[in-house]
Parts: C-alpha cells; structure tokens; sequence
C-alpha cells in the first residue's frame, strides 16, 4: 500500500472532512527501531526503541502536526501563515506553506538555529526575520502580529498542530502492538509530550489499547522551566532546538507528566552530546543533539534505579543529525589527509 501520510491515514481520528484540502508531503510511517547495542550498553533487562521522527520528509516530527495546519489554514481561506521556531517548525512551514502556495513568514531567534533548518526554510522561500532576542520572545511577537492580522499561527498552539502530531501515539502502538510502559522525549515548547499523550489516551479510550505510557519528558537544564517551576529569561543550551524558556504548552505537558505518572526532569548538555554520540555509534542512528535528550533521560533514569526488568522503552528521536552537521563534526575526529598513495593509506589503515 502507498503510505498518503498522516491526514489520509488517521483521517477519523482527526478534525478533517471531505472539503478539507490535504496539503501532504506524506509525513509519517516513521522507522521504529529496537536498539540492542544501546540496550546493551545501558541495561540489558530492558528493552528500547526508537521512533524515529528525524526521518519525516523536512527531517523532524513538525512534518506531522504541519500537514494538520496547514491544510486547515488553506480550508479556512488563509493566504499567509506566520511562525516563531528554534528551526524546525519553521523548515516544515516553508515546505508545507510554499506547497500549499501561500505566504510563510517565520520569526527566528538570531544565530541560533541550526544551519541545516534555516537552509530549509529559505529555499523554500518563506520570508525569515532574525530576532535579536530568543524564541520566547519571538513567539510573543508572532502572537500579537497573528492577532492584529489576516495570517495563520502555526506554532503548536494551532490546535491542528498537536492533533496532527498525535498520530506519532498511534503509530507506536501499531508497532508494539500494545503500549510501551515508559515513552521518553525531549521537551522545548512542550507541545509534542502533550500530543502524544492525547493520542495514547485516545487509542486507550477506544480499546485500541488496555493501558498507558507514563510519559517522561526532558528539558535541557539550561533551558528547564517547568523543572525549575518559573519561566528562564535565559534559556541557554547547545541543544539549540529546545532553547526555550516559557514553553506554550506549560501547563498540559505538567498534566501529561502528571495522569501517566511520569515526570518533566532534566539533563545537562554533556549528557546530551554523550547519548547523541552513544546512538550514532552505536546503533548508526543520526539524530540532532535536541532529540538525544530522550536517550539521555533514559540513561540518567537508570542510573536512579527506576527500571525493575522487562520494561519497554520507547525514545522519540525528533530531528534529524543533517540538519546540524557543524555540532557532529566538532563532536568527531577529523578525518587525516594524506597524499594520493596507496602506500600511505595503507600506513593509516594499520596494515
Ligand atoms: C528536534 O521548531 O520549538 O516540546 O520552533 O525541534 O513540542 O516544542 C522545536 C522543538 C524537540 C521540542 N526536538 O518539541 C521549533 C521548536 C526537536 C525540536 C523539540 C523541538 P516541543
């Protein structure tokens, strides 16, 4: 069957009719992955898996909750839409917008967006204004203008966003045939751990499945404000995708945590990079540092004990590594040079 992305797929479970114009780059159908070396290296009575959003078509999970709101926007007359982003809702805007053929501007804070996300969305051609401030500061800015005038938000608080995002859940559970016990992801504008929440509660309501995730949620903790429990005027992270530090969904991903009996915690850059090294080595799985903070909430959980044995894990990778191929080289060895011989390559090789 050809996959139609996540519209066509989930249809019945989303708020779209016969007269709804699927804007679609066929998002979804993302790798679920079982992780034995990582498994291995972290604890063997365990067992993870990844869901591997850094493959959907502009490379994060944006593409699941943009195909929603953009296709509403172009229904409901829109002629522009308008985001704030750390990047990647901001490279899925472009693709989705200029595919729709109507006006995208995003609003980005200045030099800290990955090089990858900001190529994305000027080839796409969106209209892209730096901030010289932070996302939070340009999201307030986004909001005011969206008020004042006829162009779309399309951050998360676009309520199509979450509920297109939400099908993420319903992939899971069609992998697993069930439900994981622990669902692990990183957590910036707090939008995602809530949508996936909401689609866990749903496929539950419907019998789909008979029980639920505890969610778990990581903020980098520079940027931890729901850990911290007050906004950070400051948020600071090389994880720069989740740079934010008055998430807009605040107060559902604190439920989410909360009705699963899960938790919003936090880990440190170094723990970050180290999970985002550990995954590219270990399991040839690629994702950008911001997403390698569910790994890396793993690892700091097991380390306190939480696991008994005999847990499924499940990992949201939610963008990926190619959109920042600086961090994965200042990460690595470089590569030597050496002249055009066979004699010397040999010498490197060690034979
Ligand atoms: C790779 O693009 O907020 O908690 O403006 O790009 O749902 O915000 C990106 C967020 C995690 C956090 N991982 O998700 C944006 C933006 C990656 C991300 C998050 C983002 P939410």
């Amino acid at each position: 069957m050809h996959w139609k992305g996540v519209i066509e797929q989930y249809r019945e479970y989303l708020s779209v009719t016969d007269k709804t114009p699927v804007i679609t780059l066929n998002e979804g159908n993302t790798p679920f992955i079982a992780c034995k070396n990582l498994t291995k290296a972290i604890n063997p009575d365990i067992s993870i898996y990844l869901k591997f959003e850094g493959a959907n078509p502009t490379g994060s999970f944006k593409d699941r909750g943009m195909t929603m709101a953009i296709s509403k926007a172009v229904e409901d007359g829109a002629q522009a839409v308008i985001c704030a982003s750390t990047g990647n809702t901001s490279a899925s805007a472009a693709a989705y917008g200029a595919r729709a053929g109507i006006k995208v501007f995003v609003l980005i804070p200045e030099g800290k967006i990955a090089m990858g996300k900001l190529a994305q969305a000027m080839i796409h051609q969106a209209c892209v204004i730096q901030i010289e401030g932070n996302f939070d500061e340009a999201l307030t800015i986004v909001k005011g203008v969206a008020n004042e005038y006829p162009v779309t938000i399309v951050n998360s608080i676009n309520p199509y966003r979450l509920e297109g995002q939400k099908t993420a859940a319903f992939e899971v559970c069609d992998h697993l045939n069930g439900y994981p016990d622990y669902h692990f992801l990183p957590v910036g504008n707090a939008g995602n751990i809530s949508a996936y929440w909401m689609g866990y509660k749903e496929f539950h309501k419907l019998g789909k499945i008979n029980g639920l995730p505890k969610m778990m949620g990581f903020q980098a903790a520079g940027s931890a404000p729901i850990v911290l429990g007050h906004v950070v005027e400051n948020p600071k992270t090389i994880a720069t995708a989740i740079r934010i530090g008055n998430p807009a969904s605040w107060k559902m991903a604190v439920d989410a945590a909360g009705e699963s009996h899960g938790a919003i915690d936090m880990v440190t850059d170094e723990e970050i990079l180290e999970a985002y090294s550990m995954l590219a080595s270990l399991e040839g799985v690629f994702c950008e540092a911001a997403s390698a903070a569910s790994i890396a909430g793993v690892i700091k959980k097991n380390k306190e004990g939480m696991f008994s044995g005999g847990e499924r894990v499940v990992c949201t990778l939610t963008g990926h590594g190619l959109k920042d191929t600086e961090m994965a080289i200042n990460l690595s060895t470089r590569p030597v040079t050496v002249k055009a011989d066979k004699g010397e390559v040999l010498r490197v090789l060690g034979y």
